[in-house]
């Protein structure tokens, strides 16, 4: 992660970053944003999103206004061992990584400006709340992002996040599934957005690209526009299969054959 100013509060954080939510601080205009977030989007993911994730939000009763992060992490816990932690917003990779490894998964406190309806550059707590925590009750899905919480800290020590952060980006924020009903969203950045969620499934401009690791690992990504290619998994069983094995002769084939410093941007989400 660069260096961009946050604007979360990071004040109060303790070492792994973490703060009480204060569910009591929000005023009735955020609980009223985040309805109107919630009631744009819930129109849009009967048609984009996975059935994962339509199933599980079904029984979150998330609608009424920014929900309580320690009564959802109760079902959580129950259902497949997951809890959230309330964070001021991004926070370093070792901190992020080392909570995913704990299965807790990271939600940022704070809302979105009115003025920011349709873009926000961080992510804010609609982002990771609507976007991330209902597939956190998909078990194949849950067991993965364990596992890649212990990939970033193994590959923080091979110095290999950058190829590591790419996977997240095509697979856990911006990934496409094969589905019954046709090609559905299941990345967090598409189902928290307003514009790219109906883009990235009909939009005949983006490539729509099979899963495949190594070429994810070496493809950029640009974290201000749509994206102009997506990439499509089968099922959570494949990105599971597909993500199981030891990266570290990758990376190693990767760094070895790379072309010379490209500029990167610094992920956002
Ligand atoms: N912090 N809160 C938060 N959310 C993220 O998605 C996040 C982060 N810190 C680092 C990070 N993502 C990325 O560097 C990794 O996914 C690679
Ligand atoms: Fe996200």
């Amino acid at each position: 992660m660069g260096k961009p100013q946050l604007r979360g509060d990071y004040s109060r954080a303790g070492s792994d970053y973490s703060v009480e939510q204060d569910w009591g601080r929000y005023t009735a205009e955020e609980h009223a944003l985040y309805r109107r977030l919630y009631e744009r989007q819930a129109k849009l993911v009967p048609q984009y999103a996975c059935p994962e994730w339509i199933g599980a939000i079904a029984t979150l009763d998330a609608a009424g206004g920014i929900p309580q992060f320690d009564v959802v992490s109760v079902l959580l816990r129950q259902s497949t061992g997951w809890e959230i932690v309330a964070v001021p917003g991004l926070i370093p990779d070792d901190a992020f990584f080392g909570h995913l490894a704990n299965r807790r998964f990271p939600v940022t406190v704070w809302l979105r400006k009115p003025e920011e309806f349709d873009y926000i550059v961080e992510p804010d707590v609609f982002h990771d709340f609507f976007g991330h925590v209902p597939l956190l009750f998909d078990p194949v899905y849950a067991d993965h992002l364990h596992e890649y919480g212990k990939g970033g800290l193994k590959a923080m020590r091979l110095d290999a996040v950058k190829m590591l952060a790419r996977l997240y980006w095509y697979t856990i924020e911006f990934g496409l599934m094969n589905t019954p009903y046709g090609v559905r969203a299941y990345g967090a950045g598409l189902l928290s957005s307003g514009g790219e969620l109906a883009y990235c499934v009909d939009d005949p401009r983006p490539q729509r690209l099979p899963f495949d690791l190594e070429r994810i690992m070496r493809t950029d990504y640009q974290i201000d526009r749509y994206q102009d290619r997506y990439f499509v998994i089968d099922s959570f069983d494949q990105l599971m299969r597909g993500t199981a094995p030891d990266f570290t002769p990758i990376y190693a084939h990767i760094k070895s054959s790379a072309p010379p410093a490209a500029t990167t941007p610094t992920r956002g989400a």
